[in-house]
C-alpha cells in the first residue's frame, strides 16, 4: 500500500486504481480474519478506531486484528469516528485501552482533542490510550504532543506495549 501511495503521488495510477488496491487488501484481510475469529479472549476489552475525519482504515484494522488474535476482546470502529460518539461508546464499553489511528497531519488536532476529552471523563480515568499511524511514524516524538500513554509503530509493538500494560495494571 505504501508503494500504491508513491505511484498515486507520482500520477502513475489513478484514485480508482488506488481504490481497487485498497479493496483487494481489505478483502484479503477479511479472509484472514475469518480464520481466527474463534480465538479465545484472554485479556480485557479494547477499542481501536481512526480519529475523526481520518479515512485511512487498513492500518488500524491490521493492528486491531493482530491485537484480537493476541487475546484482546476488540472492537474496531473503522474510520472517521466523531469525538462525541466515541466518548459515549467508551463510557458504555469501558475498555482497558483505546487505540487511535492518525495518518494525515491535518487530523492530528482531532486526535489531540479526542484524547483531551477522554482523559477528562472520570469513568475512563484508568483507560490507557495508544496512538499510531503514519503521521507518528514519520515524526518520532510527535505522539507526546497528544498526551497519549504510548505510541506504537506497528502491530508487533502494539502487542508488546499492551501486553506489558495488562501485566502491570490488570
Ligand atoms: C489507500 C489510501 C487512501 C484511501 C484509504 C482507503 C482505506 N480504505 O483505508 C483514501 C482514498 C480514503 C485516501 C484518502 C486520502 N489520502 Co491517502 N493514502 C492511501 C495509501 C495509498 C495507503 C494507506 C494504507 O492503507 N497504508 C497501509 C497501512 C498498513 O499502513 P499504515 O496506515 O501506516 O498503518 C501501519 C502503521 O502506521 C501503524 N498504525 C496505523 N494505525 C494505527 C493505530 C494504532 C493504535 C497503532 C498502535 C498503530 C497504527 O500500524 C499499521 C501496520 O503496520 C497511503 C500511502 C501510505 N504511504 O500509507 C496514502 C496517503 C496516506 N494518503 C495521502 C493523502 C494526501 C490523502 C488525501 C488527503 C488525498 C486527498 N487529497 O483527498 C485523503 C485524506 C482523506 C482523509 N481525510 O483521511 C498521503 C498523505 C501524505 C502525508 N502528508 O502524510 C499518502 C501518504 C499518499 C502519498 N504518497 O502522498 N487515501
Amino acid at each position: 500500500m505504501y508503494e500504491v501511495g508513491n505511484l498515486w503521488e507520482r500520477g502513475e495510477i489513478s484514485v480508482a486504481e488506488e481504490h481497487l488496491a485498497s479493496s483487494i487488501v481489505s478483502r484479503i484481510m477479511s479472509t484472514i480474519y475469518s480464520k481466527f475469529i474463534t480465538f479465545e479472549n484472554t485479556r480485557g476489552k479494547a477499542v481501536v478506531t481512526a480519529t475523526a475525519n481520518e479515512f485511512h482504515e487498513l492500518g488500524s484494522r491490521i493492528v486491531a486484528d493482530s491485537l484480537e488474535m493476541n487475546g484482546w476482546d476488540l472492537d474496531h470502529l473503522g474510520v472517521n469516528t466523531p469525538v462525541d460518539d466515541l466518548v459515549e461508546l467508551l463510557k458504555k464499553r469501558r475498555p482497558f485501552f483505546l487505540g487511535l489511528s492518525v495518518a494525515i497531519p491535518f487530523n492530528l488536532d482531532n486526535a489531540i482533542e479526542t484524547i483531551d476529552r477522554v482523559k477528562g471523563v472520570p469513568e475512563l480515568e484508568d483507560m490507557k490510550v495508544m496512538v499510531g499511524g503514519k503521521v507518528f511514524n514519520d515524526n518520532p516524538g510527535l505522539w507526546k504532543e497528544t498526551e497519549a500513554d504510548a505510541w506504537s509503530r506497528d502491530s508487533n509493538e502494539a502487542i508488546k506495549v499492551t501486553g506489558e500494560w495488562w501485566r502491570k495494571f490488570n
